[in-house]
Protein backbone atom coordinates (compact mmCIF):
# COMPACT_ATOMS: atom_id res chain seq x y z
CA UNK A 1 0.00 0.00 0.00
CA UNK A 2 0.56 3.70 -0.37
CA UNK A 3 2.68 5.14 2.56
CA UNK A 4 0.72 8.34 2.49
CA UNK A 5 -2.78 6.27 1.42
CA UNK A 6 -5.63 8.45 3.11
CA UNK A 7 -3.24 11.12 4.69
CA UNK A 8 -4.00 14.66 4.27
CA UNK A 9 -1.12 17.04 4.57
CA UNK A 10 -0.52 21.05 4.45
CA UNK A 11 2.39 21.80 2.51
CA UNK A 12 3.40 25.67 2.83
CA UNK A 13 6.76 27.12 0.52
CA UNK A 14 5.74 25.93 -3.08
CA UNK A 15 6.68 29.06 -5.23
CA UNK A 16 7.50 27.17 -9.14
CA UNK A 17 8.55 23.82 -10.15
CA UNK A 18 11.78 24.14 -8.57
CA UNK A 19 10.59 24.44 -4.73
CA UNK A 20 11.63 21.72 -2.50
CA UNK A 21 8.71 21.40 -1.24
CA UNK A 22 6.92 21.07 -4.51
CA UNK A 23 9.27 18.11 -5.09
CA UNK A 24 7.70 16.67 -1.52
CA UNK A 25 4.23 17.76 -2.73
CA UNK A 26 4.52 15.57 -6.11
CA UNK A 27 5.69 13.07 -4.07
CA UNK A 28 3.35 12.45 -0.98
CA UNK A 29 0.61 12.97 -3.58
CA UNK A 30 2.10 9.99 -5.53
CA UNK A 31 2.27 8.24 -2.37
CA UNK A 32 -1.60 9.00 -2.27
CA UNK A 33 -1.96 11.55 0.45
CA UNK A 34 -4.83 14.54 -0.13
CA UNK A 35 -2.54 17.87 -0.12
CA UNK A 36 -3.61 21.26 0.98
CA UNK A 37 -1.08 23.95 -1.12
CA UNK A 38 -0.38 27.40 -0.21
CA UNK A 39 1.23 30.15 -2.02
CA UNK A 40 2.49 33.93 -1.01
CA UNK A 41 0.62 36.49 -3.13
CA UNK A 42 2.47 36.98 -6.26
CA UNK A 43 2.72 32.90 -6.35
CA UNK A 44 -1.07 32.51 -7.11
CA UNK A 45 -1.19 31.73 -10.53
CA UNK A 46 2.21 29.63 -10.52
CA UNK A 47 0.78 27.62 -7.77
CA UNK A 48 -2.48 26.59 -9.44
CA UNK A 49 -0.87 25.92 -12.62
CA UNK A 50 1.60 23.58 -10.77
CA UNK A 51 -1.45 21.52 -9.04
CA UNK A 52 -3.13 20.86 -12.44
CA UNK A 53 -0.33 18.05 -12.29
CA UNK A 54 -1.72 16.36 -9.02
CA UNK A 55 -3.49 12.79 -9.04
CA UNK A 56 -6.16 15.07 -6.93
CA UNK A 57 -6.75 18.68 -7.28
CA UNK A 58 -5.70 20.19 -4.00
CA UNK A 59 -7.42 22.95 -2.22
CA UNK A 60 -5.21 25.66 -2.43
CA UNK A 61 -4.89 28.72 -0.19
CA UNK A 62 -3.33 32.07 0.12
CA UNK A 63 -0.83 32.17 2.96
CA UNK A 64 1.74 34.45 4.10
CA UNK A 65 2.99 33.04 7.39
CA UNK A 66 4.13 36.57 8.93
CA UNK A 67 -0.20 37.03 9.19
CA UNK A 68 -2.17 35.15 12.16
CA UNK A 69 -5.33 35.60 10.79
CA UNK A 70 -4.38 33.56 7.29
CA UNK A 71 -3.09 31.16 9.31
CA UNK A 72 -6.28 30.57 11.06
CA UNK A 73 -8.12 30.67 8.02
CA UNK A 74 -5.98 27.85 6.72
CA UNK A 75 -6.40 26.05 9.47
CA UNK A 76 -10.00 26.41 9.85
CA UNK A 77 -10.73 25.37 5.84
CA UNK A 78 -8.66 22.50 6.29
CA UNK A 79 -11.30 21.54 9.29
CA UNK A 80 -13.96 22.27 6.71
CA UNK A 81 -12.96 20.49 3.50
CA UNK A 82 -10.78 17.12 5.14
CA UNK A 83 -12.12 16.99 9.10
CA UNK A 84 -8.59 16.56 10.08
CA UNK A 85 -4.97 16.94 9.10
CA UNK A 86 -1.76 14.17 9.09
CA UNK A 87 0.95 16.20 8.44
CA UNK A 88 2.68 19.85 7.56
CA UNK A 89 5.31 20.46 5.10
CA UNK A 90 6.93 23.76 6.12
CA UNK A 91 9.24 25.58 3.53
CA UNK A 92 9.07 29.33 4.01
CA UNK A 93 11.96 31.37 4.44
CA UNK A 94 13.17 34.80 3.97
CA UNK A 95 15.54 37.36 5.11
CA UNK A 96 15.83 40.57 3.20
CA UNK A 97 18.12 40.89 0.64
CA UNK A 98 20.30 43.26 2.02
CA UNK A 99 21.14 41.03 5.42
CA UNK A 100 22.82 38.49 2.87
CA UNK A 101 25.30 41.36 1.03
CA UNK A 102 26.27 43.51 4.37
CA UNK A 103 28.90 42.00 6.69
CA UNK A 104 26.79 39.90 9.53
CA UNK A 105 27.51 42.59 12.51
CA UNK A 106 25.30 45.23 10.51
CA UNK A 107 21.97 42.96 10.77
CA UNK A 108 19.25 45.35 11.25
CA UNK A 109 17.24 45.11 14.16
CA UNK A 110 14.34 45.16 11.25
CA UNK A 111 15.99 42.28 9.26
CA UNK A 112 16.57 40.04 12.83
CA UNK A 113 12.84 40.53 13.08
CA UNK A 114 11.65 39.38 10.09
CA UNK A 115 14.17 36.90 9.16
CA UNK A 116 13.11 35.09 12.62
CA UNK A 117 9.36 35.54 11.98
CA UNK A 118 8.98 34.14 8.76
CA UNK A 119 12.20 30.92 8.82
CA UNK A 120 11.36 30.14 12.37
CA UNK A 121 8.53 31.13 14.33
CA UNK A 122 6.09 30.21 11.40
CA UNK A 123 7.14 26.82 12.32
CA UNK A 124 5.66 26.97 15.66
CA UNK A 125 2.35 29.26 14.67
CA UNK A 126 1.68 26.50 12.25
CA UNK A 127 2.00 23.45 15.06
CA UNK A 128 -0.42 25.18 16.92
CA UNK A 129 -3.14 25.53 13.87
CA UNK A 130 -2.16 21.90 13.19
CA UNK A 131 -2.32 20.35 16.83
CA UNK A 132 -6.54 20.22 17.12
CA UNK A 133 -6.39 18.75 13.90
CA UNK A 134 -4.10 16.42 14.24
CA UNK A 135 -5.36 15.02 17.49
CA UNK A 136 -8.81 14.55 16.25
CA UNK A 137 -6.88 11.95 13.94
CA UNK A 138 -4.24 10.29 16.97
CA UNK A 139 -1.42 12.22 16.06
CA UNK A 140 0.66 13.52 12.75
CA UNK A 141 4.06 14.74 11.81
CA UNK A 142 5.25 18.13 11.04
CA UNK A 143 8.68 19.03 9.10
CA UNK A 144 10.66 21.92 8.09
CA UNK A 145 13.83 22.34 5.79
CA UNK A 146 16.59 23.90 7.45
CA UNK A 147 20.41 24.38 6.27
CA UNK A 148 24.09 23.65 7.07
CA UNK A 149 24.23 27.60 7.80
CA UNK A 150 22.64 26.95 11.55
CA UNK A 151 25.65 25.38 12.92
CA UNK A 152 28.79 26.92 11.03
CA UNK A 153 29.27 29.88 8.94
CA UNK A 154 29.02 30.29 5.30
CA UNK A 155 29.62 33.54 3.43
CA UNK A 156 26.25 36.19 3.59
CA UNK A 157 24.02 33.38 4.99
CA UNK A 158 24.33 35.69 8.50
CA UNK A 159 20.77 36.53 9.55
CA UNK A 160 19.35 33.15 7.43
CA UNK A 161 22.11 31.19 9.79
CA UNK A 162 20.62 32.37 13.34
CA UNK A 163 17.06 31.85 12.13
CA UNK A 164 17.72 28.22 11.40
CA UNK A 165 19.54 27.74 14.36
CA UNK A 166 16.10 28.59 15.80
CA UNK A 167 14.33 26.86 13.57
CA UNK A 168 16.13 23.39 14.85
CA UNK A 169 15.91 24.82 18.33
CA UNK A 170 12.01 25.16 17.90
CA UNK A 171 12.09 21.58 16.29
CA UNK A 172 13.53 20.15 19.12
CA UNK A 173 10.92 22.18 22.17
CA UNK A 174 8.09 21.44 19.31
CA UNK A 175 8.84 17.71 19.54
CA UNK A 176 8.51 17.74 23.39
CA UNK A 177 5.27 19.83 23.81
CA UNK A 178 3.58 17.88 21.12
CA UNK A 179 5.26 14.10 21.81
CA UNK A 180 2.57 13.20 24.32
CA UNK A 181 -0.32 13.84 21.38
CA UNK A 182 1.44 11.29 19.24
CA UNK A 183 2.73 14.83 16.72
CA UNK A 184 6.37 14.06 15.70
CA UNK A 185 8.11 17.22 14.64
CA UNK A 186 11.62 16.81 12.36
CA UNK A 187 14.00 18.68 9.96
CA UNK A 188 15.54 18.37 7.10
CA UNK A 189 18.68 19.85 6.39
CA UNK A 190 19.75 19.34 2.72
CA UNK A 191 22.73 20.51 0.94
CA UNK A 192 22.15 23.47 -1.65
CA UNK A 193 20.24 22.95 -4.32
CA UNK A 194 19.57 26.27 -6.89
CA UNK A 195 15.48 26.79 -6.58
CA UNK A 196 14.38 30.34 -6.52
CA UNK A 197 15.54 31.16 -3.10
CA UNK A 198 19.02 30.40 -3.95
CA UNK A 199 18.62 32.24 -7.70
CA UNK A 200 20.74 36.02 -7.20
CA UNK A 201 23.04 34.72 -4.41
CA UNK A 202 26.31 35.87 -5.45
CA UNK A 203 28.46 32.99 -5.82
CA UNK A 204 25.79 30.31 -5.78
CA UNK A 205 27.56 28.29 -8.27
CA UNK A 206 31.04 28.46 -6.28
CA UNK A 207 28.83 26.90 -3.66
CA UNK A 208 27.78 23.77 -5.55
CA UNK A 209 31.16 23.60 -6.99
CA UNK A 210 32.61 22.77 -3.84
CA UNK A 211 30.14 20.52 -2.46
CA UNK A 212 30.42 18.66 -5.54
CA UNK A 213 34.36 18.47 -4.93
CA UNK A 214 34.31 17.85 -1.16
CA UNK A 215 30.92 15.81 -0.23
CA UNK A 216 31.56 11.97 0.26
CA UNK A 217 29.36 11.61 -2.60
CA UNK A 218 31.09 14.15 -4.83
CA UNK A 219 27.58 15.66 -6.36
CA UNK A 220 25.26 18.21 -4.94
CA UNK A 221 21.34 16.34 -4.14
CA UNK A 222 18.15 16.87 -6.33
CA UNK A 223 14.40 18.16 -4.69
CA UNK A 224 13.43 14.72 -5.27
CA UNK A 225 16.24 13.02 -2.87
CA UNK A 226 14.86 15.59 -0.42
CA UNK A 227 11.47 14.49 -0.86
CA UNK A 228 12.16 11.41 -0.65
CA UNK A 229 13.51 11.06 3.07
CA UNK A 230 10.51 13.72 3.97
CA UNK A 231 8.17 10.84 3.14
CA UNK A 232 10.18 8.76 5.56
CA UNK A 233 9.69 11.07 7.76
CA UNK A 234 6.23 12.14 7.37
CA UNK A 235 4.77 8.38 6.83
CA UNK A 236 4.34 4.98 9.24
CA UNK A 237 8.23 4.32 8.60
CA UNK A 238 9.60 7.42 10.68
CA UNK A 239 6.73 6.47 13.29
CA UNK A 240 10.03 6.23 15.97
CA UNK A 241 11.37 9.57 14.72
CA UNK A 242 11.27 13.13 16.27
CA UNK A 243 13.24 15.77 17.41
CA UNK A 244 15.16 15.20 14.56
CA UNK A 245 17.65 17.09 11.89
CA UNK A 246 17.93 14.59 9.26
CA UNK A 247 20.99 16.15 6.91
CA UNK A 248 20.14 14.86 3.39
CA UNK A 249 23.67 17.04 1.62
CA UNK A 250 25.74 13.97 0.19
CA UNK A 251 27.07 13.67 2.99
CA UNK A 252 28.85 17.35 3.08
CA UNK A 253 28.11 18.00 6.83
CA UNK A 254 30.61 15.16 7.81
CA UNK A 255 34.01 16.47 5.72
CA UNK A 256 36.21 18.28 7.58
CA UNK A 257 38.43 19.85 4.71
P1 LIG B 1 11.72 28.53 -2.73
O1 LIG B 1 12.01 29.93 -3.05
O2 LIG B 1 11.10 27.70 -3.79
O3 LIG B 1 10.84 28.41 -1.41
C1 LIG B 1 10.83 29.38 -0.39
C2 LIG B 1 9.38 29.63 -0.08
O4 LIG B 1 9.24 30.52 1.04
C3 LIG B 1 8.62 30.29 -1.25
O5 LIG B 1 7.57 29.44 -1.63
C4 LIG B 1 8.09 31.57 -0.65
O6 LIG B 1 6.80 31.91 -1.13
C5 LIG B 1 8.04 31.19 0.82
N1 LIG B 1 7.90 32.37 1.69
C6 LIG B 1 8.78 33.37 1.91
N2 LIG B 1 8.22 34.30 2.71
C7 LIG B 1 6.97 33.85 3.01
C8 LIG B 1 5.88 34.37 3.78
N3 LIG B 1 5.98 35.55 4.42
N4 LIG B 1 4.75 33.64 3.86
C9 LIG B 1 4.64 32.46 3.22
N5 LIG B 1 5.62 31.92 2.47
C10 LIG B 1 6.77 32.61 2.36
O7 LIG B 1 13.12 27.89 -2.28
P2 LIG B 1 13.50 26.49 -1.59
O8 LIG B 1 14.97 26.38 -1.77
O9 LIG B 1 12.60 25.42 -2.07
O10 LIG B 1 13.26 26.82 -0.06
C11 LIG B 1 12.40 26.03 0.77
C12 LIG B 1 13.05 25.83 2.13
O11 LIG B 1 14.22 25.04 1.96
C13 LIG B 1 13.49 27.12 2.83
O12 LIG B 1 13.23 26.99 4.21
C14 LIG B 1 14.98 27.11 2.61
O13 LIG B 1 15.64 27.83 3.62
C15 LIG B 1 15.26 25.64 2.70
N6 LIG B 1 16.54 25.19 2.15
C16 LIG B 1 16.90 25.52 0.88
C17 LIG B 1 18.14 25.06 0.37
C18 LIG B 1 18.59 25.45 -1.01
O14 LIG B 1 19.81 25.42 -1.25
N7 LIG B 1 17.71 25.78 -1.94
C19 LIG B 1 18.97 24.28 1.18
C20 LIG B 1 18.56 23.96 2.48
C21 LIG B 1 17.34 24.41 2.95
O1 LIG C 1 17.82 29.12 3.06
C1 LIG C 1 18.33 29.41 2.00
C2 LIG C 1 17.99 30.72 1.31
C3 LIG C 1 16.81 31.42 1.90
C4 LIG C 1 16.65 32.84 1.45
C5 LIG C 1 16.93 33.27 0.16
C6 LIG C 1 16.72 34.60 -0.20
C7 LIG C 1 17.07 35.14 -1.54
C8 LIG C 1 16.22 36.35 -1.90
C9 LIG C 1 16.16 33.74 2.34
N1 LIG C 1 15.95 35.03 2.02
C10 LIG C 1 16.21 35.46 0.78
N2 LIG C 1 15.98 36.79 0.49
C11 LIG C 1 16.02 37.29 -0.75
O2 LIG C 1 15.85 38.50 -0.97
N3 LIG C 1 19.26 28.55 1.44
C12 LIG C 1 19.71 27.41 2.22
C13 LIG C 1 19.89 28.76 0.12
C14 LIG C 1 21.14 29.55 0.33
O3 LIG C 1 21.09 30.90 0.48
C15 LIG C 1 22.40 31.34 0.72
C16 LIG C 1 23.25 30.24 0.71
C17 LIG C 1 22.45 29.09 0.47
C18 LIG C 1 22.93 27.67 0.43
C19 LIG C 1 22.85 32.62 0.93
C20 LIG C 1 24.22 32.82 1.13
C21 LIG C 1 25.09 31.75 1.15
C22 LIG C 1 24.63 30.44 0.93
Amino acid sequence: MASLEGKVGLIVGVANKRSIAWAIAQAASAEGAQVVLTYQGRFEEHVKELAEGLATPPLILPLDVQDDAQIDAVFAQIGERHGGLDFVVHGAAFAPREELTAPFVMTSREGFRTSLDISAYSLIALARGAKPLMAARGGGSLMTLTYLGSQRVFPNYNVMGVAKAALEASVRYLAADLGPDNIRVNAISAGPIKTLAAAGIGGFSNILGIVRERAPLRRTVETSEVADAALFLLGPAGRGVTGEVLMVDAGYHVVGM
